[in-house]
């Protein structure tokens, strides 16, 4: 008897040809189709025209399927996305519920695109079916994950967690037991990369040399891993944004510069750059959540030679988030959005930081070139050169905590001199915002580095490209390879992601043509 039409399938696997389930790995041959342009005269015109060309290519993926034990060390633990991540998890794998003033309630991990989002895998009986996103291709478990790292601020996870006031109080008080034996590792100071109002904080401190400084996160990195049992590391920066490095020649422009600027203890390599430097070394993913440019151009080279994978940069998780959707939709749609105004006010130790000149403008870098690919995606919209208005704004405003409010006002020209202002409003708390993300960017590092593909013509499988692009749905500025496109509008990065891991396991990627229907 046929089963009812569920609506859901937690998981599956695809009867296809073209893949092959193996004791440790899933291999599919998968048929890449794209589209090419040439400008050509042909037939004996004179002119020439443009000739779109369907392109077919056919690639082979090999996903290995043994998930290994992750650990995930953080730098800036024991800050406000460090405390919040670190219980959410624990509270999860504890399953864990707490009473509040309005009900009852229980951990989950909304907000996580791994662990709370759907896609779609077929219809069934006429039913469109959705399966959970984390079942396309196999995945650490969050709660099987062991956290680790490193702050300039010794107070442990419980402590860390009461001073962030993010989460509900009776939950803290579940938590803290677990918590208050977690402390982070000294960590790299150097107060002139963050705000001057850091300084207090500043009281669990790496000494030496900057190359020593390097040394110790490498012994850190070891010695957490023989202390675990984790079979992988990752480590991601969620710790201060620090000011802009200065980009000169002969210090940080080669790697091999760095990497003897370093051994000149040169003052303009910044802290998250000796973290990175130390995972790269290492072969250790590294993800940079701020917005500064950790990855200096000699750090990218480094990361290149040893084939091991960078990803950033800073979180992309409210305001930025709602713009990379708005202003796809209202370019989209043939509306030209002419001034985009964004202005937030937050009250945690990251508004503190920011209220300093420097720090801010590496944030007000990162949320302003977000709109930069869908502008010039249209040039019947846009002059070329031509650029709507964006101003970025933030204030601190200790009384409001780590519960964010961002007001956004979109202005646009539509048909025959109309104009439209779009106001937002959104308050939340930006810890439970970004803790999700850095979920979702550790693991799907983590998996990225399973994936080895070739294309048609290759002789060896290889991994992907270094700079981790698959991550760009969780980043404000994604970082990408020199000559690569910059994709920001969020629909586009999701379709990316979810579409190679859909031919990881020999799925087309989903068109939304429902032909069937039609
Ligand atoms: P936070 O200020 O509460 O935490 C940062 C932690 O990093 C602090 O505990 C600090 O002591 C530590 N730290 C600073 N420099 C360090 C170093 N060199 N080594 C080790 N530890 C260091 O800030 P929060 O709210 O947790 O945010 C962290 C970062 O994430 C910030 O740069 C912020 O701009 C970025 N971010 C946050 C988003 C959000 O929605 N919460 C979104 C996008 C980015
Ligand atoms: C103030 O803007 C603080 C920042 O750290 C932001 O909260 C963070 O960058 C999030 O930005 P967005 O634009 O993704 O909400």
């Amino acid at each position: 008897i046929d089963q009812k039409a569920p609506t859901f399938v937690e998981n599956f696997r695809v009867d296809s040809p073209d893949v092959k389930y193996g004791e440790n790995e899933i291999e599919t041959e998968y048929k890449y189709d794209t589209t090419e342009l040439v400008y050509e005269n042909r037939n004996g015109s004179n002119s020439k025209q443009w000739y779109v060309k369907p392109k077919s290519v056919v690639y082979n993926f090999k996903t290995s399927t043994r998930v290994p034990k992750l650990g995930v060390m953080l730098v800036g633990w024991g800050g406000n996305n460090g405390s919040t991540l670190t219980a959410g998890v624990i509270a999860n794998r504890e399953s864990m519920s707490w009473p509040t003033k309005e009900k009852m309630l229980h951990a989950n991990y909304f907000g996580s695109l791994t662990q709370a989002s759907t896609v779609r895998v077929g219809s069934y009986n006429g039913e469109e079916i959705y399966a959970p996103f984390k079942s396309l291709l196999p995945m650490v478990d969050p709660n099987d994950v062991v956290f680790g790292g490193w702050d300039i601020n010794g107070m442990n996870l419980a402590d860390a967690m009461d001073r962030a006031k993010v989460l509900d109080y009776e939950l803290q008080r579940q938590l803290k037991p677990i918590m208050e034996s977690m402390v982070p590792l000294p960590g790299i100071y150097d107060p002139d990369f963050i705000a001057a109002n850091q300084g207090s904080r500043a009281d669990n401190v790496i000494k030496g040399t900057k190359k020593e400084q390097l040394r110790q996160i490498i012994n850190d990195i070891r010695d957490f891993k023989d202390k675990t049992k984790v079979d992988k590391v990752v480590v991601l920066w969620t710790g201060n944004t620090e000011r802009y490095s200065k980009i000169v020649d002969g210090l940080n422009d080669t790697s091999d510069n760095l990497l003897a600027a370093l051994d000149r203890n040169e003052s303009e390599i910044s802290p998250s750059t000796i973290y990175a430097m130390a995972c790269i070394l290492e072969k250790i993913p590294f993800i940079n959540g701020s917005p500064q440019n950790t990855f200096v151009p000699g750090l990218i080279e480094l990361a290149i030679k040893n084939n091991t994978m960078i990803g950033g940069d800073d979180f992309k998780s409210g305001q930025t988030k709602m713009k990379s959707v708005l202003v796809d939709f209202l370019v989209g749609a043939g509306i030209k959005p002419t001034s985009i105004v964004s202005y937030n006010h937050l009250g945690n130790n990251d508004g503190m930081n920011l209220s300093a000149p420097q720090t801010f403008r590496s944030k007000e870098i990162s949320k302003s070139n977000v709109v930069d690919d869908m502008v010039a995606s249209n040039p019947i919209l846009y002059e070329p050169g031509e650029h709507p208005d964006h101003v970025v704004v933030i204030k601190y405003v200790p009384y409001v905590g780590d519960s964010k409010r961002a007001m956004d006002e979109y202005s646009s020209e539509l048909f025959m001199g109309g104009k439209s202002t779009i106001i937002l409003h959104n308050t939340c708390e930006d810890s439970l915002l970004a803790a999700p993300i850095i979920l979702d960017l550790v693991l799907l590092a983590e998996m990225s580095t399973r994936i080895q593909l070739k294309a048609e013509g290759e002789e060896n499988f290889h991994s992907f490209h270094p700079i981790a692009t698959i991550l760009s749905y969780l980043s404000k500025a994604p970082l990408v390879p020199p000559g690569t496109p910059v994709v920001n509008a969020l629909s586009k990065q999701r379709a990316m992601l979810e579409n190679i891991m859909r031919a990881c396991i020999g799925l087309a990627p989903e068109n939304n043509m429902l032909l069937e229907h039609k």
